[in-house]
């Protein structure tokens, strides 16, 4: 087992009224005793007990015992109040009584280490911090309670007896003799459907889970700008009839249909002499390539040009026609709008989601997706191997490492590297 030290962070944002500090590891009760004028001599769990801080501000602490906490570990959480001063100089206090500032995502990181929680779990913390719709949360939730975890351990747990099939029949071939080819491809066929349907609820979940890049595109006046305007409800960005107004690109995340959008609304597509405008455009085109779906906006009263055609050709993500100014004309093509009206933003919104799509049950994250696409290709070669006869330890080779892939979903074979990258993604007090 890992011995810790002791570390403390905010674990509140800052600018509210009351902000909270969280104290870990072995001497947190001892550094907190240090701190707090009225810290129990034999403090209990799960209990508040208020009193005065050495800072001279007071406040209460909650009290965790070591296996009852958030980090598994001994802890105290202060509730102080929120301002600059109040939280730097407590801080300041906790440091000098022996604690170390903790790093982002260090106490979830301490969760992990201590086995409260899987690195799937981990993760999902974040993402319930993070979440900025229901769906989001939703999704969060369920991994965060285990969804995942259980899915992966019920997984191995079939590739594991599938293993020790082959290893005893290796080790002792002639007590035992061959091991069952039917029983052994059985075990993997258990084990490839549960990882199969998680594989593909991450595609089916992608943009629920983490939300959608919509470039606004289009040329210009077409009312680009007037439309991001109109959904977020506020004049974000300049609209005139002068064309060629936006320039550099605008982005803002916003909630449509219940789906978090990042919103990208940028600078009409023609050709340009003006040396800022054709950075603009050029930058227009980059989003554009980099985009989940594209709006193309156009004005319904001229249609679509072929310099539109030309333009929609050299797009690769999905694109929604939308024809604007339908208080003017009508268009053939499109999804009619008016940005002066609002007819039609209902049905761009319901267009999303169906472009979206839905998913029911454990949503895994790209990285799961990824370990998990790699396990079960390695079940396929171990079911290959079946069928061409292949010797054993080949087999073996390909089960060992299905299963490495799986624990580098819950963490049980992930090194140093990997965990520092995922908990430097956290914020502070995370
Ligand atoms: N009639 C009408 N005019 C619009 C509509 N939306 C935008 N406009 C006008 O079209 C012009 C260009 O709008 P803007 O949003 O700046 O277009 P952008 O260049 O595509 O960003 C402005 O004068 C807007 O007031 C609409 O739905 N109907
Ligand atoms: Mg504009």
């Amino acid at each position: 087992m890992t011995t810790f030290d002791t570390i403390c962070a905010p674990i509140t944002a800052p600018g509210g009224a009351v902000s909270i500090i969280r104290l870990s590891g072995p001497e947190a009760w001892e550094v907190a005793a240090s701190t707090f004028k009225n810290f129990p001599s034999q403090p209990e769990s799960h209990r508040a007990y208020y009193g005065q801080f050495s800072n001279g501000d007071d406040g209460l602490v909650l009290v965790f015992a070591k296996g009852h906490s958030y980090t598994g570990e001994e802890s105290a959480e202060f509730n102080t109040h929120g301002s600059p001063a109040s939280v730097a100089t407590l801080i300041a206090l906790l440091e000098r009584n022996g604690a170390r500032l903790a790093r982002p995502g260090e106490f979830t990181e301490r969760a992990f280490l201590n086995g409260r929680l899987d690195l799937s779990q981990a993760e999902a913390v974040n993402d319930t911090v993070r979440a900025m719709t229901d769906r989001q949360l939703s999704l969060a939730n369920e991994l965060r309670e285990g969804g995942l975890r259980s899915a992966i351990t019920g997984a191995s747990e079939f590739l594991i007896s599938a293993l020790a099939a082959i290893e005893a029949s290796v080790d002792f071939s002639e007590e035992i003799g061959e091991v069952d080819p039917i029983l052994l491809q059985q075990r993997i066929n258990q084990a490839s459907e549960i990882l199969t349907p998680l594989i593909i609820n991450g595609h089916e979940g992608r943009f629920i889970r983490e939300g959608i890049r919509i470039a606004i595109v289009g040329p210009p006046n077409a009312g680009k700008s007037s439309l991001l305007n109109r959904i977020l409800g506020v004049n974000r960005v300049i609209v005139t009839d002068v064309a060629g107004t936006t320039r550099d690109y605008v982005e803002e995340t916003c909630i449509l249909g219940g789906l978090q959008c990042n919103l990208i609304d940028t600078a009409g597509l023609r050709e340009s002499d003006d040396k800022v405008e054709s950075l603009g455009i050029q930058r227009a085109r980059a989003i554009a390539a980099k985009a989940d779906l594209i709006w193309y906006v156009f004005d319904a009263s001229i249609g679509l040009s072929e310099v539109d055609q030309n333009e929609l050709a050299q797009f690769s993500a999905s694109v929604v026609l939308i024809a604007n100014k339908a208080d003017l004309g009508e268009s053939t093509v499109g999804i009619p709008i008016s940005t002066y009206t609002g007819t039609g933003i209902d049905q761009l919104v319901m267009q999303l989601k169906k472009w979206s799509g839905d998913v029911s049950g454990i949503v895994p994250n790209r990285r799961h997706v990824e370990h998990l696409q790699s396990a079960v290709n390695s079940l396929s070669a171990v079911t290959d191997g079946i069928n061409a006869n292949h010797p054993p330890d080949l087999l073996v080779t390909h089960l060992r490492s299905a299963l490495h892939e799986l624990g580098l979903i819950t963490g049980e074979t992930a090194d140093q590297d990997l965990l520092q990258r995922i908990f430097r993604d956290f914020c502070i007090g995370k």
